[in-house]
């Protein structure tokens, strides 16, 4: 095994060229079978192996640093740095992350999970060393996906026409999630389609013209003689903007590989260089369907198949569901997702209608904006971004959308803990972000009928509205409480004395348990859907604090900002005789691991809950 010889950084450099495909083979065959126990992210991590390696192979680590855009590729990194046996707790709680961590690994350099940043972040490194006085490399790595975000253009705008050495990876497997977007990828799919390889065998950079533009335009483009620059035709919008173009180079040729980043060292300025990957290499079922497996659930290595078997729907289909239905009632309606058509549950609208979709790329802030734009001219778009992507947009969501107080249905998924992604994921911000804003309302469904009620009545509002669920399966109790929705008003779901819980979303499923917890000790106790997050139900509020002595807030989102705090201003501001027990997430990043584990360990789950109102009423 030569994955044995590797137990720290640089021990990579130790085996011989000869061996560089053999060992590929092995780490593949590695992530394949960790990530089929522990589940992960395994396309972006098959096709980027050589390329790792190459960048262990021509760096010098810790000193010399990598940058990872989105961070979700770097398994292979993990595990040339000595970070072997962390597979085995990949992603779970306490266990190794999914994603770059500093306090992980001085040879991760920069933490992420969100896309878009690396240039960013590696062009602020590169300042930094430049001011220090130092020498070492930084390369930032980023995908065709993340090419797409705003934030990568800011960057390179502001790397262009430097005089000292940065070195960008595009890192092209010519997929985000799903299928590229936009006009970049058009460009860098010609590229790719023009078999004008950078060839770097034998150390000679030649590129083997077989464009459609011919030798003819090559020539008149490029004048300087000798320079590699002039051998190089097809990344001509990087040159034009002052990068140096490289490429495209064969992403799965370690000793090609090894010497572009060698010759891109040398440079005095900002190097792009262009590599082609493919997504899911050596696997076949990922190779064959990339987004199934970009973040794949635990699977039988044999076949691919998910080992759990989905019985029960989840938020996004039903979503998805209502949207189609959505759609073909009301012509105006149009959906907008940030590169995630599969994962917000917009694939099916896509098909269906697919006129009145769009897919932005990984651009929230764009998304947001653009939707801002499409009311204006008359619809009513839905845009389907997650809790924690939607952070980016916040000014937009103001500035944009709520000043003109537009008609914009927010439909954010994975809005409370994600789980295994860990901090960057947990949806667990987005009611205190959004209830700062003015004429922003915000709603949380406590089970599947009512997430599609609420979309209707989202619909008929006509103005700035948002609707967060959660991940995973939708609770499918309380069929028969559906009382109409109004705007900010609550439901009373269970009415008796003594304790009252207010609860929002998900946290209407936990009231149920609690509340027969609380029954079987003999006490009585009220549970309210709260519906609302802003505005929150005050005259239910009063009347709640009139007949019991505790109201017990519940909330998957941090205390500052959500509804808790809202509850408690109100019941002080007017003096109201109830007190407030407020259950929530603690103003923390929470990190990876299970659901359920997570739950516990910051006091939200039903036991946690039911002790903290035992020991509030005194009887714990
Ligand atoms: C701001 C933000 N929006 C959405 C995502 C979800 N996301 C994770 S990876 C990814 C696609 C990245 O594609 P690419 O950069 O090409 O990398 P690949 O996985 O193809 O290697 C997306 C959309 C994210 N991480 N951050």
């Amino acid at each position: 095994m030569l994955l044995e010889r590797i137990q720290q950084t640089n021990d990579i450099k130790k085996i011989p060229p000869k061996e560089y495909e053999a060992l590929a083979e092995e780490i593949r065959q590695f992530l394949i079978e960790k990530i089929s126990v522990t589940g992960g992210h395994l396309g972006s991590n098959l096709g980027a192996v050589e390329l790792t390696m190459a960048l262990h192979l021509a760096l010098n680590l810790p000193e010399d640093k990598i940058v990872w855009d989105v961070g979700h590729q770097s398994y292979t990194h993990k595990l040339l740095t000595g970070r072997r046996e962390g597979f085995d707790t990949l992603r779970k709680y306490g266990g190794m992350s999914g994603f770059p961590k500093r306090k992980e690994s001085d040879c991760d350099c920069f933490d992420t999970g969100h896309s878009s940043t690396s240039i960013s972040a590696g062009l602020g490194l590169v300042r930094a060393r430049d001011l220090a006085g130092g020498s070492n490399t930084i390369v930032s790595v980023i995908g065709d996906g993340a090419l797409t975000g705003g934030m990568a253009y800011e960057a390179l705008n502001n790397a262009a026409r430097m005089e000292s050495n940065f070195i960008i990876i595009l890192n092209d497997n010519n997929m985000s999630i799903s299928e590229n977007v936009g006009g970049v990828s058009k460009y860098l799919n010609n590229i790719r389609t023009s078999n004008a390889y950078l060839d770097v065998k034998d150390g000679i950079y030649n590129t083997i013209r077989k464009t459609k533009y011919g030798d003819g335009i090559v020539t008149g483009v490029r004048r300087a003689k000798n320079s590699l620059k002039q051998l190089v035709i097809p990344g001509m919008w990087f040159e034009d903007i002052g990068i140096t173009y490289l490429g495209p180079v064969d992403g799965h040729d370690v000793k090609g590989l090894v010497r572009v980043i060698r010759e891109a060292k040398r440079r005095k300025n900002c190097v792009l260089i262009h590599v082609l990957t493919q997504k899911g290499k050596g696997y076949s079922p990922a190779e064959k369907h990339p987004a199934r497996f970009h973040g794949a659930e635990p699977f039988d290595v044999k076949t691919g198949i998910p080992l759990k078997k989905k019985t029960k729907a989840n938020y996004t289909d039903v979503f998805s569901t209502v949207m189609v239905k959505l759609a073909a009632r009301e012509p105006d309606v149009v959906a907008i997702t940030a590169a995630m058509p599969d994962g917000t549950g917009l694939k099916r609208f896509r098909s269906m209608y697919p006129e009145r979709f769009f897919d932005v790329g990984i651009a929230e802030e764009h998304a947001v904006t653009f939707a801002a734009g499409l009311a204006v001219g008359g619809l009513h778009p839905v845009v389907a971004i997650y809790s924690s992507f939607l952070q980016r947009a916040y000014d937009q969501i103001l500035h944009d959308v709520c000043l003109q107080n537009l008609p914009v249905i927010f439909a954010i998924d994975r809005a409370g803990l994600v789980g295994s992604d860990g901090e960057t994921h947990q949806g667990i911000f987005d009611l205190s972000y959004l209830s700062s804003i003015p004429n922003m309302h915000i709603m949380a469904p406590k089970n599947k009928w009512e997430l599609s009620d609420m979309m209707k009545f989202a619909y008929a509002f006509k103005g700035p509205i948002a609707i967060r669920y959660p991940r995973g399966e939708a609770y499918d109790g309380l069929q028969g409480m559906r009382q109409p929705i109004e705007m900010g008003k609550s439901e009373m779901l269970f009415e008796e004395e003594k304790i009252a819980l207010f609860a929002l979303g998900s946290m209407v499923e936990a009231g149920m348990q609690v509340r027969e917890a609380l029954k079987e000790r003999g006490l009585s106790c009220t549970l309210v859907n709260a519906r609302f997050a802003k505005p929150i139900d005050g005259e239910m509020i009063r009347y709640l604090s009139r007949r019991h002595q505790t109201i017990v807030t519940m909330e998957e989102n941090v205390a500052s900002g959500g509804l808790g705090e809202k509850v408690r201003t109100l019941v002080e501001e007017e003096k109201l005789q109830a007190r407030v027990l407020s259950i929530h997430v603690p103003d923390e990043y929470v990190e990876h691991g299970n659901v359920a584990i997570l739950k516990k360990e910051i006091g939200i789950d039903v036991d946690s809950i039911l002790n903290r109102i035992l020991e509030e009423i005194g009887i714990g």
